[in-house]
């Protein structure tokens, strides 16, 4: 498995200079990205609360009776609160999360509030194998995977994770959020937010290097860059040098010269038809979908 620095080095020695969005999220990333869910431009995570409050009790129906929900990538247990409220016939929760102390945290105050749910924390890479708790006996699993975090795979390796789920959820199916192609200028403004807060979420990716791993490198030396591609409908976020950069990483040296950036992030969009053209191909059968009426984002029942 590879590590931070690793992938770092490899990046900045690289020829299209692409690191993983993975690697945002530390503490600071973490409470950066909670600032941009509330952020009047970003409009995914409002969105999609929103259908999941408005739908909970079908999709309660649907998950049937003695279910085990499956979170990926759970974080703070913020969404499937909205569906644990209607769903109490749940058979057990299992969140998965990389960072244990986190889920641990989250999990503390889930524990009080449905003391008869068995909730089981998986502390694990969700893209990778993990064990998870045996399915009870006659009830389906269920996956939920809200927040288009879909969107961070490129097509290729969204099929190959949405074949793990569709192989793990057999006989179950999967609630997925996936935003949505729409007017450029939203999906810019959604990135480009006017208070700077996904500029710092952006640039901490090398403060997170330089707490970490002891990365030297100018602070004031780059910018946020993001934009929407339509060729291939994603949200690419960069670091861009603003002038020759010298990077340093544990004795080793990494110039940069004036445009050649770092490939932070990229947040790819769907039709709703490419979305389930996806799924198929994973081995999904299409069942419901959901939209807000501007059609900005959308909910997926999928049968796996
Ligand atoms: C967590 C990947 C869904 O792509 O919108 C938000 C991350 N990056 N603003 C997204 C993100 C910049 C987010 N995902």
């Amino acid at each position: 498995m590879s590590s931070f620095a690793e992938d770092l080095h490899a990046a900045l020695a690289g020829p299209d200079h692409s690191i993983s969005p993975k690697y945002f999220y530390d503490a600071q990333g973490s409470s950066l990205f909670e600032r941009i869910c509330e952020l009047p431009e970003y409009y995914p995570t409002r969105t999609e609360l929103a259908l999941l409050d408005q739908h909970a009790p079908e999709f309660a129906a649907r998950m049937g009776q003695s279910a085990q929900l499956i979170e990926y990538g759970a974080g703070a247990l913020v969404k499937v609160r909205r569906l644990l409220a209607h769903a109490p016939q749940l058979h057990s929760f299992a969140p998965v999360d990389i960072s244990g102390p986190h889920l641990l945290a989250a999990c503390e105050s889930l524990w009080r509030e449905y003391p008869h749910l068995r909730i089981t924390p998986v502390i694990a890479d969700f893209t990778r194998a993990h064990r998870l708790p045996e399915a009870p006996e006659g009830g389906r699993r269920i996956g939920f995977f809200p927040g288009s975090s879909i969107g961070n795979f490129d097509p290729q390796e969204a099929l190959t994770f949405l074949k793990l789920l569709r192989t793990e959820l057999d006989g179950g199916a999967l609630l997925i959020g996936v935003d949505l192609i729409k007017d450029p200028a939203l999906l810019h403004a959604a990135y480009n937010d006017a208070q700077g807060v996904t500029a710092r979420f952006n640039l901490n990716l090398l403060r997170h290097a330089q707490r970490e791993l002891g990365l030297e490198y100018d602070a004031q030396g780059f910018d946020h860059y993001a934009f929407y591609e339509p060729r291939r409908q994603r949200i690419e976020m960069h670091l861009l040098p603003r002038g020759p950069q010298m990077l340093q990483l544990q004795g080793r040296r990494y110039p940069l010269v004036p445009g050649q950036s770092l490939h932070t992030e990229s947040s790819y969009k769907y039709s709703v038809e490419t979305f389930q053209q996806l799924a198929r191909e994973a081995g999904f059968v299409p069942q419901t979908v959901w939209t807000d009426d501007a059609k900005w984002f959308s909910l997926h029942w999928l049968a796996a």
